[in-house]
């Protein structure tokens, strides 16, 4: 075994880079991909580039200093494959997204280069262990959940793939705010993630550009007599491009992350210096350099505030003058940007990309409109990741007119002519018009940026099968008759290299040793496990494998919350965004009403349970904060009762983020996917989850009904209402209070919740919580509570019958081949932006 991987080591090293065969060379120092030169790149990174001695050198040193050498083991990768997609003109997709959830870089990095024996080498030689390293690294934590993990997962497949592309997105000093519990409450504290600096990033001072607000626009005539416009700002800020190496696993590939950071511009704060208001000018600069200082916390629903358009649309034109420039470095010309790019718009947040690329084509590059447009469409594609009505965003005109007058009056024009085409398709349909205009004008006027990006799009996308439907038939469904052919589904998938072959290293081995190691870049091979899901041995080896895992996590909530977990129980898991419509509620009520029969039946045998939690809640979410006091509140109880919790206990894991995610998921027994029906657009989780081997308890929504399929409908625990179910129940009158009245169980466990049994008799802190279920209910909790306990019952009896459980464990790795991110990058590329892979040599 570990023979093997010094030869992968070494061919990656010496056959496929630049790097010369590794002897005692100078430059070996930076490319040698054995033990010994990592060893002493190590030792030089800590003196010349820290000015750290050895002696003093700690941990975090040493990992900076080790990362910095792995940096260096990517650079000419790096640069032969950006020389290599420049040379061959070939087409780049440019992923726009205003989110990107990273991780950390140091272990992925490793496990794409195949440096993890020589690494955990090269630092054992130094007296350190690659486990305490990997340790030290924080994370870039610049994205809220899903969304922005999925931008992270689909770079990883892109590279993978071999494919040209680069990821745009903001470079935020303050990502996702780190989350403590104190007294069962979240407190949310500042990332502070650059502090110790960013050993992977490489800032590039002469890759800028200057982002325009405000003011006015003219019209002129230029020396042909052509009638134009000019934007004559109010402000301007400068672009720096800050650069991150995204390496393809077992390849030349190695793509960039291009992130940007906003600078004030000198001149206009010399202009108010001159004048001598000094203040004016440093107000300035700290104005300018607020655009990129944080990112919203808020996952779903879109928060309108100018400070957020200024993000979007200070990254997306960045961004595409980027690709303007890198057309003019190719002698290309702009009449061939749809050739040379294909422009994905990861939600509506980077759709003011459309209106900025009519604008830089008309205004900058003077082409005519038509001609504009066509590249214009040519050029983007749009993915949809949710349905909620509160996440899709639209902008008030007043603020939108304020901040982008001249984007104003190109999103009209545009408008303009796509209502004629409306007109002209469905004649004498003026409801039509009012529903599908690019302005919404019942009440205050807003712009949709929804409609913005559909129209200014080839291609529409949601994110899973059901979503997609939902889609077409409801908030897009005007535009899916008028377009039927922009519409396709993509559904979501996750990268197996980080969340299997690094965050389950023991089931990596395991596979590797059943299937090969192809199955990492062909995970369709997974579907080989079949055949052994019923071998006792294997069988033995998986269990083995769960266990070790489990019990990993368990010292992690150990220490972590204090909280003591036997890991031979049963891991339920719940992590993600905290939401109404994801339902954490309704596990809590799970968790009641078994804590309830246990206390009326002390004899009461039910296999034992772990109740494992983690996620955030938007700082100004009321009733998500809630819900974590409810669940820390309820585990205080139940941990601490003895007639109960040799049988059940909860844990809150704090902070749920990339890094302890790695620890998460491959420890699960069963992964909670229980959000309403209709709601989830796709979900990533659950797919985390089913490729370690868990089963799912779950509603028919988002990619949980491609997950069932590809498990098999017997290895996956269905329950609760259909969307089109939710739907009419809804249309008809939903009233919470009948299910209460028929369910006696579901009565007293809100009864104990709501008098205040779990908050030491406090009937305040969770009557908001328990007064919304009973005379609201939006999210149906109460409509799924039967359905929900009747299938933890079938949970319970399938989890007694171990071997069975085993097999069913095994099957849902063994389906969990579709859900590779190199699937949905491989439609994508194929089926949207017709890029395709271009092998980067030496
Ligand atoms: C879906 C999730 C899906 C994932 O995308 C999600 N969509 C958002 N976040 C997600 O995780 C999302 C949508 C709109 C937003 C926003 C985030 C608007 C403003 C701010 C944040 O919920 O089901 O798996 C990837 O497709």
């Amino acid at each position: 075994m570990k023979h093997h991987m010094d030869q992968d080591a070494s061919e990656i090293g010496a056959n496929r880079a630049a790097a010369p065969a590794s002897s005692a060379t100078g430059s070996d120092v930076r490319i040698g991909m054995q033990a010994t030169s990592l060893r002493q790149a190590v030792l030089d990174h800590l003196y010349y580039s820290l000015g750290c001695p050895p002696i003093v050198a700690r941990p975090h040193d040493y990992y900076r200093a080790f990362a910095l050498a792995i940096r260096d083991r990517m650079q000419h990768r790096w640069i032969s494959t950006s020389q290599t997609y420049f040379d061959l003109n070939r087409k780049v997709a440019c992923y726009l997204s205003a989110e990107f959830l990273m991780g950390p870089h140091l272990g992925n990095n490793l496990v794409n280069l195949h440096l993890e024996q020589e690494a955990r080498k090269a630092l054992a030689d130094l007296g350190h262990d690659l486990d305490t390293i990997l340790a030290c690294e924080g994370e870039p934590g610049l994205g809220n959940g899903g969304l922005g993990r999925l931008a992270a997962c689909y770079l990883d497949s892109l590279a993978t793939l071999q494919c040209p592309a680069i990821g745009y997105g903001i470079r935020y000093e303050f990502g996702i705010f780190e989350q403590e519990i104190r007294d069962g409450w979240q407190a949310e504290i500042t990332d502070k993630w650059l502090s110790r600096g960013n050993a992977w990033e490489i800032a590039k001072p002469d890759v800028c550009y200057y982002v325009n607000w405000g003011g006015h626009t003219e019209y002129y005539r230029d020396e042909t007599g052509c009638q134009r416009v000019r934007w004559i700002p109010h402000r301007v800020v400068r672009g720096i491009a800050y650069d991150t190496p995204i390496q393809g696993y077992s390849v030349n590939t190695c793509n960039t992350l291009r992130l940007w950071s906003a600078e004030a511009v000198e001149s206009f704060d010399f202009q108010a210096f001159n004048v001598g208001d000094y203040y004016e000018a440093v107000n300035k600069k700290v104005a300018s350099e607020t655009v990129t200082k944080v990112l919203y916390p808020n996952d779903e629903p879109a928060i309108g505030k100018r400070l957020r358009l200024a993000q979007q649309y200070f990254f997306v034109s960045c961004s595409l003058q980027d690709m303007l420039r890198l057309l003019d470095l190719a002698n290309s010309p702009v009449e061939s940007f749809a050739e040379r790019f294909a422009v994905q718009l990861n939600d509506t947040h980077p759709s003011i990309g459309v209106a900025e690329l009519m604008r830089l084509l008309v205004d900058e590059r003077r082409l005519d409109w038509d001609a504009a447009w066509a590249i214009t469409v040519a050029s983007f594609g749009y993915t949809n990741h949710t349905l909620l009505p509160e996440a899709l965003e639209t902008w008030p005109l007043p603020m939108f007119a304020e901040l982008l007058p001249r984007h104003l009056e190109i999103i009209y024009e545009i408008n303009r002519r796509f209502l004629d085409e409306v007109r002209s398709r469905f004649p004498g349909d003026e409801a039509r018009v009012v529903r599908m205009s690019l302005i919404d004008e019942e009440g205050a006027k807003r712009v949709r940026m929804a409609h913005l990006a559909t129209v200014g799009s080839h291609a529409v996308n949601g994110v899973a099968a059901l979503h997609t439907e939902l889609l077409q038939t409801s908030i897009l469904k005007d535009f899916h008759e008028l377009w039927p052919e922009r519409f396709s589904n993509k559904t979501n998938g996750v990268t197996p290299r980080r969340f299997l072959a690094l965050s389950n290293p023991a089931l990596r081995e395991l596979l590797d040793h059943t299937l090969g190691q192809e199955w990492l870049t062909e995970p369709d091979r997974l579907r080989k496990l079949d055949v052994h899901s019923g071998d006792e041995a294997f069988q033995r080896d998986w269990r083995a494998v769960k266990l070790g895992n489990k019990q990993r996590l368990a010292s992690y909530i150990q220490t972590q919350t204090g909280i003591e977990i036997d890991p031979a129980w049963l891991f339920d898991i719940q992590v993600k965004r905290i939401h109404e419509y994801k339902r954490q509620h309704l596990n809590v009520l799970h968790i009641v009403t078994m804590y309830r029969r246990l206390k009326e039946n002390p004899a009461l045998t039910i296999p034992p349970r772990a109740f494992i939690f983690g996620g955030k809640a938007a700082p100004g979410y009321f009733m998500a904060k809630r819900i974590i006091k409810l669940i820390n509140a309820v585990g205080e109880t139940i941990n601490a009762d003895p007639e109960v919790n040799s049988r059940m206990k909860v844990a809150f894991i704090p902070n749920l983020n990339v890094k302890n995610g790695h620890l998460i998921y491959p420890a699960a027994d069963l992964s909670e996917q229980i959000s309403t029906a209709g709601k989830e657009a796709s979900g990533t989780g659950n797919m985390k989850f089913m490729l370690n081997g868990a089963l799912t308890i779950g509603t028919l929504d988002g990619a949980n009904v491609e997950i069932r399929e590809e498990a098999g409908v017997d290895n996956f625990f269905l329950f609760g209402l259909t969307a089109d179910e939710t739907e009419s129940i809804k249309r008809a009158g939903y009233r919470p209070r009948d299910y209460i009245a028929g369910n006696d169980e579901l009565r007293a466990a809100l009864e104990l919740i709501g008098t205040g049994h779990f908050s030491r008799g406090d009937a305040e802190v969770f009557r908001p919580l328990v007064d919304n279920l009973i005379h609201d209910d939006p999210f149906l909790v109460l409509a799924d509570y039967a359905a929900y306990i009747a299938c933890q019952e079938q949970v319970n009896s399938a989890w007694e019958d171990v071997k069975n459980w085993t097999r069913m464990s095994i099957l849902n790795t063994a389906g969990s081949g579709k859900f590779s991110s190199d699937r949905a990058i491989t439609e994508y590329c194929e089926e949207i932006w017709n890029v395709g892979p271009v092998t980067v040599k030496n």
